[in-house]
């Protein structure tokens, strides 16, 4: 069972790349489970195959115990903790040999806290990784993309899992932008030079850099599609080495 988690900041579209890439999945002929792990979803873009809402709700907590949004989120995600086994259970019992896993978009409430780490460990099997998810709207300016980054490596030091960046919401953006992003990602220095902050922190990006916490983007739009086949590239390279572009057995 492979188990890809989709990471990222409020709003840049991890619940609509999770349906669009199981739309494009399945339109390959692959079998993929949705799992959601956002107890605060409103609407999601998709139906899951397993629901963390249907066993804590963000918003029931927030009328039981009178909690603002955010402590409802920490307190359903903490309490997600005690179905963990169960939702597990549910994944094998599915059968499927992927699973797409949206989380909650208040990112620093999941990927910054005990509780979401050890979600991501408990669903997690043998192959496990994160899709980072950017937005190009934000990741256009110097510092945008630099602090998408530091976002970036903070939540892999967080979820010690291999991780894809991925910069969705490309439609929005005109094609120099995506050059752009590019061309810092690959010649960090000419992001650090372009950033407009005292030395010492642009040799903590140097450093950074240095040490392969700058890496190249995949560039994707949830809404489009385009891509959708580069990211699944990616994805397949960590499980198979590339060896086909086929999900293994
Ligand atoms: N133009 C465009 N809009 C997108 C894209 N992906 C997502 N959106 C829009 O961005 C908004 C947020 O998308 P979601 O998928 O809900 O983002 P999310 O990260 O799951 O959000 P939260 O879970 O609420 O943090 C919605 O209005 C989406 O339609 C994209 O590739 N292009
Ligand atoms: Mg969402």
């Amino acid at each position: 069972m492979y188990t890809i988690f989709f990471i990222g900041t409020a709003g840049s579209g991890k619940s609509t790349l999770v349906a669009a890439l199981s739309a494009w999945l399945e339109n390959q002929g692959f079998d993929v489970g949705i799992v959601n792990l956002d107890p605060a979803a409103e609407y999601l873009p998709y139906a899951p195959d397993i629901d963390v809402r249907s066993r804590v709700s963000a918003r029931k907590l927030m009328k039981e115990f009178k909690l603002g949004p955010n402590a409802s989120i920490i307190a359903a995600v903490d309490m997600a903790i005690a179905e963990a086994d169960r939702i597990k259970e549910e994944m094998e019992a599915l059968g499927a040999p992927m699973y797409l896993i949206d989380t909650p978009g208040q990112m620093e409430l999941f990927a910054f806290r005990q509780s979401g780490a050890y979600l991501v460990q408990k669903l997690s099997d043998v192959h496990a990784l994160t899709v980072y998810v950017a937005d190009a709207v934000y990741a256009q300016s110097v510092d945008g993309f630099a602090t998408s980054m530091l976002l970036a490596l903070s939540s892999r030091i967080r979820f010690k899992r291999p991780q894809i960046f991925a910069v969705n919401k490309i439609d929005l953006v005109p094609e120099d932008v995506i050059n752009n992003i590019a061309n810092w990602a690959e010649n960090p220095e000419t992001l650090i030079e372009s950033l407009d902050v005292p030395q010492y922190e642009k040799e903590i990006v140097r450093y950074t850099a240095s040490m392969g916490g700058v890496v190249r983007p995949i560039f994707i739009s949830a809404k489009t599609g385009r891509g959708l086949d580069a990211l699944y590239y990616h994805i397949q390279l960590h499980y198979t080495g590339g060896e086909d572009f086929q999900l293994p057995p």
